[in-house]
């Protein structure tokens, strides 16, 4: 139904924006179990709607999730110069928003070249790896959103908006995989129970393909099976570990065979996790809600927490719709009226006005 459709648009990209302003105060952080307790009060303060504060300030991973929607929306066919375009523009109106260390070279080569070939200074990444780096993933929700019922489409614009700035082929398919999880969490009807290990392993029938095709490309070598293999692997640690009961031991585990970094397969398939297991309650963590749970969650295990959560609050929020998200930890966020309203241009862009 159409209504469902456009709530889920706001949730997915309101469900990013929370992740990102209320898990960027974390960054970087180890969180010890005292600290579990700090961030359970935090998120209660933040759910008051008679709370009053400074608002949480969104980072670089918002900046470039707007870019990415303005793209889709403001033109009618992928136009990838424009996007890099709009990615400069952002960088240079506020370079503070905590972008990563190396993509602001990528930034100044763009626009020292006057964008000539797009593509060229993320290739030089690195020493000619390119970035493997969770950027563009944490920015891909429009895409998902917008392609969400053409996905041959949704995966090839996917693979060259992140090449943009992302050229590794981990920093490349983990923005795939965080596409195919919200598109998944766009199908799934909000009112029904999602299965964890049912979608995990749906996931992780994709990345097989999503991977295969890659070893056909490259003719990588045999040796290299971890690189060509990355995100099955990963998605077979998810299964295993929601299998497992919960305390905090478990929690190390999961930053120990998941991780919690700012590479893209050190935080993709966790910021999957967090969704799956908090559509159960968790123990150490005091909510009903399912989409504070999955924040709150990701933002626990310390490291990445802005985009872990960012990735993590898109994919609930994508499944849950608006209604799902409280509005109160909404307002508490930056740029939180605009987001609506990039997500409801990106809905009828996508289904045409009127609807
Ligand atoms: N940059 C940050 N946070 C740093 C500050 C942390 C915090 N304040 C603290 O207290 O520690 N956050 C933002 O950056 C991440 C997204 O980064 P992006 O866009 O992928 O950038 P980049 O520079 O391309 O990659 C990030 C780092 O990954 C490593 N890396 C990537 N590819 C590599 C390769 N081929 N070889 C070696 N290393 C590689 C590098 O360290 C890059 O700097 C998000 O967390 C966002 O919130
Ligand atoms: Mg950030
Ligand atoms: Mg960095
Ligand atoms: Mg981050």
């Amino acid at each position: 139904e159409a209504s469902v459709l456009k709530s889920k648009f706001r949730g997915c990209l309101l469900g990013a924006l929370i992740g990102d302003c209320t898990g960027a105060p974390f960054e970087g952080d180890t969180i010890t179990h005292g600290d579990k307790l700090v961030i359970q009060r935090y998120y209660d303060k933040l759910e008051d709607p008679t709370f009053t504060a400074p608002y949480k300030s969104y980072t670089d991973d918002t900046a470039m999730m707007k870019s990415v929607a303005k793209f889709l929306t403001d033109k009618p066919e992928p136009d990838y110069r424009f996007l890099a375009r709009l990615f400069v523009t952002e960088f240079f109106k506020e370079p503070k928003r905590g972008y990563g260390q190396n993509i602001v070279e990528v930034f100044h080569k763009l626009r020292n070249s006057k964008f000539e070939d797009v593509y060229k200074p993320a290739k030089e990444q690195f020493m000619g790896a390119g970035s493997y780096g969770n950027g563009g993933a944490m920015r891909i929700a429009p895409v998902a959103l917008y392609f969400h019922d053409n996905y041959k489409t949704m995966l090839e614009v996917a693979t060259n908006a992140t090449k943009l700035t992302h050229t590794n082929i981990l920093g490349v398919n983990g923005a795939l995989l965080q596409s195919v999880a919200i598109q998944l969490a766009v199908k799934c009807d909000p009112e029904a129970k999602i299965d964890p290990e049912r979608f995990c392993a749906e996931l992780y029938r994709r990345m097989r393909k999503i991977e295969r095709v890659e070893e056909d490309l490259d003719d990588i070598e045999e040796e290299d099976d971890g690189t060509r293999k990355a995100y099955q692997n990963k998605l077979r640690v998810v299964e295993n570990l929601l299998q497992k009961k919960h305390d905090d031991d478990l929690d190390e585990e999961v930053i120990l065979n998941l991780g919690n970094g700012i590479s893209a397969y050190e935080s993709v398939p966790t910021a999957i996790y967090c969704f799956l297991k908090a559509l159960n309650e968790i123990p150490s963590i005091q909510t009903e809600n399912v989409f504070r749970r999955t924040v709150q969650y990701a933002v626990s295990l310390g490291g990445d927490t802005d985009t872990i959560a960012c990735m993590a609050g898109a994919i609930a929020g994508a499944y849950l719709g608006e209604d799902g998200i409280n509005t109160a930890l909404a307002k508490q966020c930056e740029y939180y009226r605009d987001v609506l309203e990039i997500a409801d241009n990106l809905y009828v862009a996508k289904e045409g006005p009127g609807n």
